[in-house]
């Protein structure tokens, strides 16, 4: 009898040592809000950033990474991204969850950010070049009563947005998300940043019966006011049961929304069966999600028609362009989160991934402050509606660790709300 030679064990051949990860630092700076940032250099200089920021949770993945990641990236090739993923994925033994896919994205992202510089190209162009010339963007416009949203939609038109999110306060409630408190005549922004810098969570209130009574009209008034071809957006933020989402999408179908997002909390993806019965409103959802397996009903029964994920709370580039590409089978599109506790390292990942991608729909754009843009100089620009990355070698987001240095971390939590009962609700 013959024996068959089985294969001997083969190993990856050791790093050129110019692209061995001779040193991985966790940034933790605060210019407006916090941000953490991991910083990859290679051993012949090279630097690449990742976003690791969880907005109300920051220092949990500062921890994770200083304490259980940056130990095991040095010395790592660089060049294997998707070995490094799996590495980390897969031998912490633990898997998914905000923080650990936070942790991973930012490794994730900052050995794509090496890479594409290590070629001298954007990084779209490793991920297969531009699928268009820009990207649609969509702005949040905010009223505490109908002039002052109206106002905000227009300003929002004049600072060059062509698709707009649309948020209302509503009768009987004190304060609703995505509405901002200050007006603009006193100077404030509409541009909603729900974390508060307060020790506690800040408690606000909630009745979706009032909720579900107002807003088809506002929406009835903005229609009319604005005509039939802007793209309007609205964020039901997880307050509804199917039941109420259902109603709401369904009243909403003659003010041809172009997405509601999270109209439901999705952990039960099987709800997503019931509102899809009754609405054809195109539904987004996946802001909190961070893997492809809370995606995997929603995509698989086409009970979606945005993914909302981040490249920064889904595991980087490499994880989101899959669930990307799983969503393609199904004809479902992209609509990346982009709120500003997103870094303009997330960001410009993002953006880089959706110029890539043919799916691509639309992104959020909540512009950073300009203290923030201090710290993180990025080469993206937004004109004409449409934002692109730029083509410097890269994300083409650079570091300033001096305008960081005067930015200490400061705790700021997110809003809770409660029913007019007590109850705590969904925020
Ligand atoms: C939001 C976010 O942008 C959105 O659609 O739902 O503003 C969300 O509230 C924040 O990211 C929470 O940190
Ligand atoms: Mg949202």
């Amino acid at each position: 009898m013959s024996t068959t030679p089985l294969a001997e064990p083969i190993a990856a051949p050791a790093p050129h040592e110019r692209d061995t990860i001779a040193a991985a630092e966790v940034l933790v700076t605060s210019p407006d809000r916090n941000f953490v940032t991991l910083r990859i250099t290679t051993g012949d200089g090279l630097v690449g950033l990742g976003d690791a920021t969880l907005n109300g949770r920051e220092l949990a993945v500062a921890s994770y990474l200083r304490d259980h990641v940056v130990p095991l990236l040095v010395g790592r090739d660089a060049q294997r991204i998707e070995d490094t993923w799996q590495f980390l994925y897969r031998s912490a033994y633990w898997r998914r969850g905000p923080v650990t896919m936070a942790a991973i994205a930012a490794v994730d992202t900052a050995l794509w950010d090496v890479k594409a510089r290590r070629a001298g190209m954007p990084l779209y162009q490793l991920l297969g070049g531009a699928s268009r010339g820009g990207l649609l963007a969509y702005g949040h416009a905010s009223g505490r009563d109908v002039p002052e949203l109206l106002d905000s939609v227009r300003r929002h038109l004049d600072e060059g947005f062509r698709a707009i999110r649309v948020q209302t306060s509503v009768p009987g409630v004190r304060t609703v998300y995505g509405v901002a408190s200050q007006p603009t005549s006193t100077g404030g922004r509409y541009d909603y940043e729900p974390a508060q810098r307060a020790l506690v969570p800040v408690e606000e209130d909630w009745d979706t019966r009032a909720y579900l009574r107002h807003v088809p009209g506002v929406f009835e008034t903005v229609r009319n006011e604005f005509g039939p071809a802007l793209p309007l957006l609205h964020d039901g933020h997880h307050r509804m049961r199917p039941i109420e989402a259902a109603r709401l999408g369904k009243a909403l179908e003659p003010y041809d929304l172009f997405w509601l997002e999270d109209c439901t909390p999705a952990e039960n993806q099987e709800a997503l069966r019931l509102v899809r019965q009754h609405t054809t409103t195109p539904l987004a959802i996946g802001e909190v999600f961070n893997t492809a397996w809370d995606y995997q009903t929603l995509l698989r029964e086409q009970l979606i028609d945005y993914v909302r994920g981040s490249v920064t709370h889904t595991g980087g580039v490499t994880a989101l362009r899959k669930i990307a590409d799983q969503a393609a089978v199904y004809q479902i599109r992209t609509g990346f989160h982009g709120p500003t506790d997103i870094s303009p390292v997330g960001m410009a990942a993002a953006l880089h991934l959706g110029l890539a991608l043919h799916n691509f729909g639309i992104q959020e754009l909540m512009p950073h402050s300009p203290r923030t843009l201090e710290v993180f100089r990025t080469s993206s620009t937004f004109t004409g509606g449409y934002l692109h990355p730029g083509d410097e070698p890269g994300l083409g987001v650079t570091y300033d660790d001096e305008a960081a240095a005067a930015h200490p971390y400061e705790p700021a939590y997110l809003p809770y709300a409660r029913l007019h009962d007590g109850t705590v609700h969904d925020w």
